[in-house]
């Protein structure tokens, strides 16, 4: 099976991956690499049990905001970087280090599985990935090469250099781009505001849209089975600027995919986390793709996000029993908020704790993983960062 196989396949089968699509499924194997305990707080948060403290994570946490980070990426490219077993480990570990996280992100980027398969592309100081020769057409889509398990080495060398240096109640959380949110880097070329070219590919030609789609869900899974294999504890898979679609457009174009990828994921057995920008009007639908945590953006009060998932997933599956129509809750408070000093991230951290467990007291929500709304922005002081966490963990 190779990729541009994928692709001829008529759009019409768009959620109808065999299992020769993605790696066999190695739960099993990867089960005994992992080592966090069950009663990690992030674990048992995600699963509905009581933690011993509120979790708390950022995303972005590691690289952008850390003078240590700077120091060490100070003569390495970006990308270079992720290749690096010994520094992508030690750039996972440092804000998990400084800030007492109770869960590391793995160092890496969306674009690398893309990259160590073999696309033309690069991540450009200060403006974000860049792909060489935009795929903008059918062909283009049927020459995407496919992804082979030992090109990803170095990734998975470098999670166990991470898991060796975690706490057992520390986990250590991999993650992947959504189908969508990659694709907008590969058709528009390089990070866009508007996502025009995209938009206009999806609408005026469905059939090339459908095979990409169909064509990156396979790379996506497999880099999500590496870093199972290599025992990271939870995975999150970042649907950043899902945001921009309408709820129509998101469920025919984009949910089917996002939904094999965890449908790809869940033999492993370990919590999945979906999140993107901006996607208030589409929390139900994202909820629908499986995932068993959902990431909430800022804008929305944690109760109202709980109550739009249970709302969804009581219509999609009104047979189900109760704790599989609601999800747990990952956020959300507004990055800027670090920037506005003490007392208003103290403010803020006790209004988003009380709004997420009236919304678990309610049975609207299974647990609540603190977490920023979105990434944290590049000048913020890593002392406000700590601040949080330890506040996070009083709440
Ligand atoms: O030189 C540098 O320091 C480059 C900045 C940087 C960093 C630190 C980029 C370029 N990527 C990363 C690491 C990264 N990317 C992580 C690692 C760990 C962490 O979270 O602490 C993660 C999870 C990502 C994921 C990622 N990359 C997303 C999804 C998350 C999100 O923020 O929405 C997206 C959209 C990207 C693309 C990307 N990579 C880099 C930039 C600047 C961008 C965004 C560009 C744009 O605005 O479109």
């Amino acid at each position: 099976m190779t990729l541009s196989d994928n692709a001829q396949r008529p759009a019409s089968s768009v959620s109808s991956f065999t299992s020769a699509d993605f790696f066999p499924v190695e739960a099993e194997a990867a089960s005994q690499k992992r080592r966090a305990s069950a009663e990690a707080p992030l674990l048992a948060a995600a699963r509905g049990d009581k933690p011993s403290r509120r979790p708390v994570w950022m995303m972005r946490q590691a690289g952008r905001s850390l003078p240590e980070y700077r120091e060490l990426r100070k003569d390495v490219a970006m990308l270079d970087a992720c290749f690096k077993d010994d520094l992508l480990a030690e750039i996972t570990l440092q804000p998990v280090r400084r800030h007492d996280a109770d869960a590391a992100i793995l160092f890496s980027d969306i674009v690398v599985p893309l990259k160590a398969a073999g696309i033309d592309l690069d991540i450009v100081p200060g403006r974000g990935p860049v792909v060489a020769n935009p795929v903008r057409t059918l062909e283009a889509v049927r020459e995407m090469p496919e992804l082979h398990r030992e090109q990803l080495a170095p990734i998975a060398q470098g999670i166990s250099h991470v898991l060796e240096e975690l706490r057992d109640d520390q986990v250590l959380i991999g993650f992947a781009g959504a189908p969508f949110t990659v694709a907008s880097y590969l058709v528009e070329g390089g990070p866009s505001k508007n996502h025009e070219v995209t938009k206009s590919l999806m609408y005026s030609e469905p059939e090339t849209w459908h095979a990409l789609m169909r064509a990156l869900t396979p790379t996506i899974v497999r880099f999500l089975q590496t870093q199972l294999e290599a025992g990271v504890d939870a995975i999150q898979l970042f649907d950043s600027w899902a945001g921009y679609l309408t709820a129509r457009d998101y469920r025919e174009f984009v949910a089917p995919y996002s939904a094999a990828i965890f449908d790809a994921v869940r033999p492993y057995g370990v919590p999945m986390i979906h999140f993107g920008v901006g996607t208030g009007e589409l929390l139900g639908d994202m909820a629908v793709a499986g995932p068993d945590v959902m990431g909430v953006d800022w804008r929305v009060p944690m109760d109202s996000a709980a109550a739009r998932i249970r709302a969804a997933l009581d219509h999609h599956r009104p047979q189900a029993a109760p704790a599989d129509k609601i999800t747990a809750l990952q956020g959300n408070l507004d990055p800027a908020v670090l920037f506005a000093g003490d007392a208003m991230i103290k403010k803020e951290v006790r209004r988003i704790a009380a709004e997420a467990d009236s919304a678990i007291d309610r049975g609207l929500a299974k647990g609540h993983i603190f977490n920023l709304g979105h990434g944290v922005l590049p000048n913020t002081d890593p002392d406000s960062i700590t601040r949080a966490f330890e506040e996070v963990h009083l709440s």
